[in-house]
Order: structure tokens, then sequence, then C-alpha cells
């Protein structure tokens, strides 16, 4: 599809569509997470969790800096679903912090961590936004980390144990659940790459850790459905279009390579076809050790998948380079902040591709946004354009999609607000709105009044 370029007072602007070419029961949301947003580490009985251990150690954060604060969430949250519900979003999509749940095994749940969510459910429902909540976006209680991590089988047994705690408590507000936050970023990133938590470097970890967090994936499934009247529960993956560096040979066989490891290494074994042999083959002995049963729970039939989509890969034939001999290029082109191309036809090509490839039923763009270096301006605005023509264009991209009759039925930005991105520290920003972290001051950018016109905009 050919985005088109139309003059406003604000200059070239790419046509968005209108909220009245999706349907009308279209989820149109944003989305946060726990460590990135809450804050308050240590009140009402949270626990330490990998990521305050690894912002801890002198050098894993390029700012120095941690989620001890962030955007205080946790004590700010009337006023951060407030501007939610004032943006117009009827969706809003959080996570739960481990930590505030479990300690680590055995004991009983911690009712404040618990009493905690029941408000932030009940404030999103008192505003009309509808929860989805994530069970694990990356916080893991540095106490399980302690024996083993998602290395160890029984973290398998305790991410279901909080899952059933959880969904017994909210499971009569909450409908819909998501599982797992990217699981290919907390095994390769944290423990291949090593440059999130808890910063392992290890290939064969990094494939065992991937292979228990899909199967904590499934294995919550038959709890959250016990819990949950009429749940509708499913996983978010991050996902990208992949394009060749170039039309050799060897470069095609080496995005056939990344495709089997970034793509269908999670996709395949969730919709019951197992770990693909070809990539099997290829990483050897650092295959994951599988029990009896383990693919037939990977497999467990889900209500919709979660896309989280950014940027488009492209790759070459690298020998030597990782696991695989393939090595990820450095983007061309328009870029964001954090160098990432910005492709909005990326997007539909990669519903596209999903649907087709494994007709995983409803899908849900769970992340979706850019990074760009915001400023505030003498009269308190954020004239962020970049992000603001980022959102159009990709609604654009996903409009086109689903009018080729993909399923898409929702549609969350990241972020809500700009917070803590990982290993960056606070020097990205990702937020529709703006945190003045020195005075917590929340301001709308030009994005996230765009994304309200765009919202109000009768049908
Ligand atoms: O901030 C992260 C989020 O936690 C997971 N998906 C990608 C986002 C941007 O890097």
């Amino acid at each position: 599809m050919t985005t088109i370029f139309q003059a406003t007072e604000q200059g070239l602007e790419p046509q968005a569509p209108r909220r009245a070419d999706f349907a009308t029961d279209f989820l149109w949301g944003a989305a946060t997470s726990s460590y990135q947003i809450e804050g308050a580490a240590q009140v009402d009985g949270r626990v330490e969790s990998i990521w305050d251990r690894f912002a801890a150690t002198p050098g894993k954060i390029r700012d120095g800096s941690s989620g001890a604060v962030a955007c205080d969430h946790y004590h700010r949250w009337p006023q951060d679903l407030d501007i939610g519900r004032d943006l117009g979003l009827n969706a809003y999509r959080f996570s739960i912090a481990w930590p505030r749940i479990f300690g680590g095994p055995g004991g009983k749940p911690n009712p404040k961590g618990l009493d905690f969510y029941e408000r932030l459910v009940d404030g999103m429902l008192a505003r009309g936004l509808q929860p989805w909540a994530t069970l694990y976006h990356w916080d893991l209680p540095q106490a399980l980390q302690d024996r083993g991590g998602w290395n160890a089988r029984a973290t398998v047994d305790a991410f279901v144990e909080m899952a059933d705690a959880v969904t017994r408590r909210l499971g009569d507000r909450v409908r819909h659940w998501i599982t797992q936050n990217e699981p290919w970023c907390t095994a390769m990133i944290g423990h291949h790459e090593g440059w999130h938590a808890p910063g392992i470097a290890d290939f064969r970890t990094a494939l065992q850790v991937a292979h228990h967090v899909l199967l904590a994936h499934g294995k919550a499934l038959p709890a959250i459905r016990a819990n949950v009247p009429d749940a509708r529960a499913g996983i978010a993956l991050s996902l990208h279009p992949l394009r060749p560096a170039s039309d050799s040979a060897l470069d095609h066989a080496a995005l056939a390579r990344h495709d089997g490891l970034r793509y269908r290494w999670f996709l395949d074994p969730l919709y019951g076809r197992g770990y693909p042999e070809d990539t099997l083959r290829l990483v050897g002995a650092a295959a994951p050790v599988v029990q009896a049963g383990d693919m037939e729970a990977i497999a467990a039939p889900t209500d919709f998948l979660g896309v989280n989509y950014y940027f488009p890969e492209t790759v070459a034939d690298a020998p030597g380079h990782g696991p695989l001999g393939v090595r990820v290029l450095e983007a061309r082109g328009e870029t964001t902040a954090m160098g990432w191309p910005v492709a909005p036809q990326g997007l539909a090509e990669l519903l596209q591709r999903v649907h087709r490839d494994y007709r995983p039923g409803p899908l849900y763009v769970t992340e979706n946004g850019a990074c760009y270096d915001d400023t505030v301006t003498a009269d308190g605005a954020v004239r962020d354009l970049g992000r603001k023509r980022y959102l159009m264009r990709h609604l654009a991209a996903l409009h086109g999609a689903v009018k080729k009759g993909v399923p898409v039925q929702g549609y969350f930005a990241w972020s809500l607000l700009d917070n803590f991105e990982w290993s960056e520290g606070y020097l990205r920003r990702f937020g529709l709105v703006h945190v003045d972290y020195a005075t917590q001051q929340r301001r709308l950018k030009d994005s996230a009044l765009w994304y309200r016109a765009f919202l109000r905009e009768p049908g």
C-alpha cells in the first residue's frame, strides 16, 4: 500500500485512516509494564527483582538509573488512568509485578500486592478501560533467579502458582490475560546477548530458558481458564519481518536460519508443530531438554495472539558470527532515535504472514511505537512530529492489513508514558505522554493529541 501525503497546516502529513474505518468494537489502547513505570520498589512488601539487581550492577544501565522510582505510577495511577480515559482509549495493557505477589518459592501471596492490582483494575473499569493484564513482563523475583531463574524448571511451577493467585483475585473483572511478553527477549537478550537482566551470555541456557518460558505460558493457561469466566488468554511475541541483505544465495540462506530462531522457534511450538527441524539441527547440542508432554502443554489453545512490532530486520550471511552465522545489519534510511528503521508496511506484512502461516485466530497489536529525542518547548508543548507520523503511518498500514482480511481486533500503542527503557535507562522516550522525572509532571505530546483527535472523530 502506498502512503499518500497531504498538505496540512503542520506540513506534510501521511494520510491516516479514520477510526470509523475500523470495526466499532476495535480496541484502542496503550501499553505499559510494571518495572518500567511503577517505581515504589520497596513498598508494601515488594521484593527484589532481577531488574533491581541488574540495574544496581555498575555499567549495566546506560545512565546508571533503575526503576526504583520510574514514573511513580504505583502512587500516581489514578492520574495516569485519567489520561488514558481522556485520550479516548477503551483498553489499557499493563503488567503484574511478580515481586509484589510472591517473594520466592513457597509462601503465601502478598495481599498488599494483590490489593494494588485490584485497585488499579477497578480504576480502569471505572474509566471505561478494558484491562489487559500481562503476567510476565521481565521482572522475575531475584530469589527465583538465585535458584536458577528461567533456566530452572521449578520456575515454570512458580509462574503457574503466581498466575493462579493473580487470576483467582482478579479473574472476576479481568477477562484478557497475556501470559508472557516477548519470550525471545527474555531468553535471548537476557541469557544469550546478556544486556538485559539477568545478564547471562550462554546460548544453550537461552534456549532452555525459551523452552521454560513457553512451557510456563502453556501450563498457566488451565489455571487462567479455571479462575476466569469467559477468559481470553494469549501470548505477546516480538516479531520482525525479515529481509535479506542482498539477492545472494548466502544471504537468503542466512535469512532462513535467522527466521528459524527468531520466528518459527516460538510460533511453531505454540501452534502444535514442535520446534522447527532445520533449526534444531543447526543448534545441535544447545537444544533444550524437553520432557514428555511439554510440547502438548505449550500448544494449549489460545484465544488470540499478541504481536509486538517495531521494525524489520535485514540479515546477512556472516560465518562465525553468533550461533547461526548471521548478522543483523544496522538500519539505513529513516530511523527513530533507537536507530530502528521506520517501516510501517512491515507491520501489515508481518500480520499477514502470521495469519497466513498459523491462523492463530484474532490478532492484537500489543505493542507498536517509536522513540524520539523529545524536548519540552517554552510553552510546555512536546512537538513530537516524528512519533505522530509514525503512529499515523502504522495505523494506515494496520488498516491495509485489516482490509486484506487479517483479523486484527485491537491496537496498543507503546507506550502510554515515557518510562524506564531497560538498559537504556531514561535516555529513551517512547511515551505518548511526556514524563518530567524530576517533578513527575505528565504532558500530552503532540502524538497523544493526534491519537485523541483520531479516537474522538465521529464515525
Ligand atoms: O520498552 C520495551 C518493552 O518493554 C518491550 N517491547 C519493546 C519496548 C521498546 O523497546
